[in-house]
């Protein structure tokens, strides 16, 4: 394992300050030099909040980059792209400007988890700044309704992943039997820098899917109606759940009313319940309405929601502290539950440690007082970034870095972590 040298926590903030600054475009922080040449969606959520002590103006201009990408329904893409850098899919991929809805910018037409409520709630928290709660607040309004509106595709109230990018966690083993029910597809089109995360066929599947939604014209009766691929997951509901909850206690400040997010809120706590939970949470199949059941750490999103039953909670507690997760391994937490056979310690998704996951569970922790937990996780993932630097992902039995260096949401969370 690679070793560096000591730092305190003073070096380690200049360090990720340093970090983010690089990665700042002018228009937005990419989230690593080379790989991820443009603005993704909820990594910029993560820098807002991790400057929104030190850099709130930055944090401000990051989501507002964000923001121009906004579709008129409401979508905020998973990418946007404010260069001609190459990374595939591109633009001509996604052609988002032959769709009435995007805006000038180009973006892809793909949605992710919607961090962005709960990173303003973030920012206004630290800076007091009701003028911009205010000048953000609408488009935030906006993306929710158009997650309940085109993403209810299983009518219980849950926003459903149309595609695996859209969950922030590609290669997840939770989508591999969604992704083997699709076709064989073979085009060939290869970035090779990604050959270490997915197998080209996964990669094919996951482009095919992308024109298909494209070639429907981004239409969500074609998603409701058509599409092959459309699974209600826990993370990603789980944070719409505290977006909401943001949204909620921001209205006011807004002139708005809270009881629509509150509701919403509400809702979604309710079908993920009702929909998701058997012993833990686990993502929904809608196309063959069946749980998935592998354990990853998205089984833990609900954990953000303050008004989570606490026999639910507990029991999730149990699982995330158990030698699943947590207890078997020196570093918290890996993607995947480590007893699973699909458990890979070196592959992305399906394993590795990142930093903004253990950065949401100890905001859940904190949202439960469950200060030990908390504390140790906010402990472990500093040791992570102290010894292997701001790696995109870690190795979870022995803290060696892994993915992209100078990786931005590892910086600014370290920056969260270290206050
Ligand atoms: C990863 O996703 C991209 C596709 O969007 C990729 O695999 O190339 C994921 O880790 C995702 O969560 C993240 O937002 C993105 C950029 O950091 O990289």
């Amino acid at each position: 394992m690679e070793a560096r040298p000591a730092v305190d926590d003073a070096a380690l903030g200049r360090e990720a300050l340093a970090v983010l600054e690089a990665n700042w475009t002018g228009t937005g922080t990419v989230p690593a030099p080379g790989l991820y040449p443009h603005q993704w969606s909820w990594d910029s959520a993560f820098v807002v909040i991790g400057l929104a002590r030190h850099r709130p103006d930055r944090a401000r201009d990051e989501l507002l980059s964000l923001l121009r990408g906004q579709w008129a329904t409401g979508m905020v893409p998973h990418i946007v792209f404010h260069t001609r850098e190459a990374y595939f899919p591109g633009p001509s991929v996604w052609r988002s400007q032959e769709h009435a809805a995007a805006p000038h910018v180009l973006t892809s037409g793909l949605t992710s988890p919607p961090m962005h409520a709960l990173a303003l709630w973030w920012l206004y928290r630290h800076t007091g700044d009701v003028a911009f709660v205010r000048r953000a607040f609408p488009a935030l309004v906006a993306q929710h309704a158009y997650l309940s509106s085109a993403r209810d595709l299983g009518g219980a109230g849950l926003a459903a992943i149309v595609h695996p990018w859209e969950s922030g966690m590609d290669d997840s083993p939770s989508w591999d039997d969604a992704l083997a029910a699709l076709p064989a597809i073979r085009y060939g089109y290869r970035n090779v820098e990604l050959d270490e995360r997915h197998p080209d066929s996964d990669h094919d599947r996951y482009v095919w899917l992308a024109m298909r939604y494209r070639d429907a014209g981004y239409r969500a009766e074609y998603l409701r109606d058509e599409h092959p691929f459309a699974i209600e997951d826990p993370m990603f509901n789980g944070i719409w759940l505290a977006s909401c909850q943001a949204l909620a206690e921001l209205a006011p400040l807004a002139g708005a009313d809270p009881a629509p997010h509150a509701e919403q809120a509400d809702r979604i706590r309710q079908a993920m319940l009702d929909r998701l939970w058997d012993g833990c949470f686990y993502a929904r199949d809608l196309r063959t309405d069946r749980l998935i059941r592998v354990c990853t750490v998205g089984a833990f999103g609900p954990l953000l929601d303050p008004g989570l039953p606490s026999d639910h909670l507990r029991a999730a507690v149990e699982v995330l502290e158990s030698a699943r997760f947590m207890g078997a391994t020196g570093y918290p937490v890996p993607s995947c539950e480590i007893r699973a056979t699909q458990f890979d310690r070196t592959r992305y998704w399906r394993g590795p440690s990142w930093v903004n996951t253990n950065w949401l569970l100890r905001r859940a922790a904190a949202v439960h007082s469950l200060d030990q937990l908390g504390q140790q996780l906010t402990n472990c993932t500093l040791r992570l970034v102290r010894q292997a630097g701001f790696r995109e992902c870690f190795d979870p039995f022995d803290g060696s870095g892994r993915g992209c260096r100078d990786f931005s949401w590892s910086a600014a969370l370290t920056l969260d972590l270290l206050a």
